[in-house]
């Protein structure tokens, strides 16, 4: 079975090196410059936040929105690009200081209601099916300070409000176990795709799972992955690596842990991950020590790095794997998987 792969990136994945800890180390190299440089890199999907569609967009009308939401339009029909998805932001402004659709205020959970239905106005303007929900601010600094059964009775409401306001959208939900909160309400795929079974329209929600935020969770990105295949829940991918339990580190994909990363790659291929249009999307990070701009040699290198696990999962001989998992040797099919990722020839 071979599969067409289409990649995409969100414009934040080219990025001027600022951390908590410091200023930007890069030039800004301005979006408008950035949609230049998908398809020379090998790209053909956008990943959107809305306010990357519509900078500064709670100022503007609905005119205005429209307007710039329709010049990204072209920009995409000029570039032969795709939109994979837009995301409302909701970390940034003051109202969802302590989360949107959580907060104990009214007056903050009213605003994220308006943004999020801006959000999917943006994105149908675009022609793009689908909205992502990373809730990043959707949890506590101490569990005292919510009630967790209302929270996610309130996460449940508003994906029920945003499937009536639109009845074609999907709704694909990014778990995260942490960052920004101390504990998210939504942390893994199995939460998400409960989520998606209790609202009144299962099939168009469904969840997008990145590797490093399951490697957060503690868990194996490529069983969050297969959780959701099993369910016909894998919106998409965020294909990355991540060192251990730590901050959120969005480093090159397969760059800590080869072998885990050709599991991601096998069980998407083997489940025809892309044969239904679905991206590999990369949430990737250039090191802050990179010099240049813009910085693009993380994207290229993990692109490369899906590529040559594809070559590795489409070599994987089935039938010794077959034949060890019916002998139970799982020495011998250790040892195997591991001379095959290394290219030892017997
Ligand atoms: C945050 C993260 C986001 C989402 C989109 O950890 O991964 O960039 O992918 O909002
Ligand atoms: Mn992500």
């Amino acid at each position: 079975m071979a599969i067409n792969h289409r990649f995409s990136f969100g414009p934040w994945n080219i990025s001027e090196g600022a951390d908590p800890f410091g200023p930007e180390v890069r030039r800004a190299f301005a979006h408008d410059e950035k949609w230049a440089l998908y398809k020379k890199l090998g790209f053909d999907g956008v990943q959107f936040h809305d306010d990357d569609v519509v900078p500064n967009l709670g100022g503007l009308s609905p005119a205005q929105i429209a307007a710039k939401a329709g010049q990204i339009s072209t920009m995409l029909r000029n570039e032969g690009l795709v939109p994979e998805f837009v995301a409302p932001r909701l970390w940034f402004a003051e109202q969802t200081i302590d989360g949107g659709y959580t907060s104990n205020r009214e007056s903050d959970r009213k605003y994220a209601w308006e943004r999020t239905q801006r959000c999917v106005d943006i994105a149908r303007a675009i022609n793009c099916k689908a909205i992502v929900l990373w809730l990043a601010r959707e949890g506590t600094y101490i569990r005292e300070a919510k009630n967790a059964r209302v929270a996610y009775e309130r996460l449940l409401a508003l994906i029920n409000q945003t499937l009536d306001y639109d009845r074609e959208i999907e709704i694909w939900i990014e778990p995260k176990p942490n960052e920004p909160t101390d504990l998210a309400y939504v942390p893994t795929a199995g939460h998400a795709v409960a989520l998606a079974y209790a609202s009144k329209d299962h099939q168009r929600v469904k969840t997008v799972i990145e590797s490093a935020h399951a490697i957060l969770a503690n868990l194996d990105p490529s069983d969050e992955m297969a959780f959701a295949l099993a369910h016909q829940k894998l919106g998409s991918v965020h294909l990355n690596d991540q060192n251990g339990l730590k901050y959120d580190q969005d480093k090159n994909f397969g760059s800590v842990n080869l072998r885990a990363a050709f599991n991601q790659v096998l069980v998407l291929e083997e489940n025809g991950y892309g044969t239904k249009g679905e991206f590999i999307g990369l949430d990737v990070k250039a090191m802050r020590t990179q010099a240049g701009c813009p910085v693009v040699d993380h994207l290229k290198a993990s692109r490369a790095m899906f590529l040559h696990l594809v070559e590795k999962a489409r070599t994987y001989d089935r039938a010794l794997v077959e034949k060890f998992r019916v002998q139970r040797d799982y020495e011998a099919l250790e040892l195997y998987t591991l001379r095959h990722l290394m290219g030892v020839k017997d």
